[in-house]
C-alpha cells in the first residue's frame, strides 16, 4: 500500500546555493546532508510536516547531471512511502509499471528504494521507499 508522499526530489546545480534559497523559503535549515555514492549524488533534506524536500546535486556521470543537462533544474522525482517495498514492486510490475531496479536498493535517509520509469508513469519519475528497520 502507498501511504503518503515521503519526499519530493529537486535537482539542483549547486547544493550550497540551493540550501540557502530553500532555507529562506521554508524559514528553517536543512536537517541533514548525505552523500549517496552509489547514485553519485549529495542530498540535503528539509522536513515540512509529514513530507520532506530533498535537494540533489549530482556528479557529472549521475542521473541528476543528465537530467539538468536535458531539462534544467527542477522537480526530479516524487517518492512515496510504502509499507512493504517488495510486495509493492511485485504489484506495480504486474500493473505494467517499469521497475528501474529489480531489487530494492539502499537510498538516502535510511531507506530501501526502487524507481519506476517515468515513461510508464505519465512522465513522472516515481520512487518507492520504505524505512529500513520499520
Ligand atoms: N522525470 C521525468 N522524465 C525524465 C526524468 C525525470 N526525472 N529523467 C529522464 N526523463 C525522461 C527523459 O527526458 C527522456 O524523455 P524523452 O524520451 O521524451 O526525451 C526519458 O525520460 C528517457 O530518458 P532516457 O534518456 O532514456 O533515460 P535517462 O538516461 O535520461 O534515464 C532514468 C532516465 C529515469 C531511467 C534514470 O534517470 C534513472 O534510472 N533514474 C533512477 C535513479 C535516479 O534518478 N537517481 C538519482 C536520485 C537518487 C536519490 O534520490 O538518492
Amino acid at each position: 500500500m502507498v501511504r503518503k508522499v515521503e519526499h519530493i526530489g529537486i535537482a539542483v546545480k549547486d547544493l550550497s546555493n540551493a540550501n540557502e534559497l530553500f532555507s529562506k523559503l521554508f524559514g528553517k535549515a536543512s536537517y541533514k546532508e548525505e552523500m549517496v555514492e552509489s547514485e553519485g549524488v549529495i542530498t540535503s533534506f528539509f522536513q515540512l510536516g509529514e513530507t520532506k524536500i530533498e535537494l540533489l546535486e549530482g556528479n557529472e556521470d549521475s542521473a541528476i547531471a543528465k537530467f539538468i543537462e536535458k531539462r534544467g533544474e527542477g522537480i526530479h522525482h516524487i517518492a512515496f512511502d510504502v509499507e512493504d517495498i517488495h510486495a509493492e514492486m511485485i504489484r506495480l510490475e504486474g500493473e505494467g509499471f517499469q521497475l528501474l531496479n529489480k531489487e530494492p536498493k539502499k537510498g538516502a535517509d535510511n531507506k530501501l528504494i526502487c524507481f519506476l520509469h517515468p515513461k510508464s508513469a505519465n512522465g513522472v519519475l516515481v520512487e518507492l521507499c520504505q524505512e529500513i528497520g520499520e
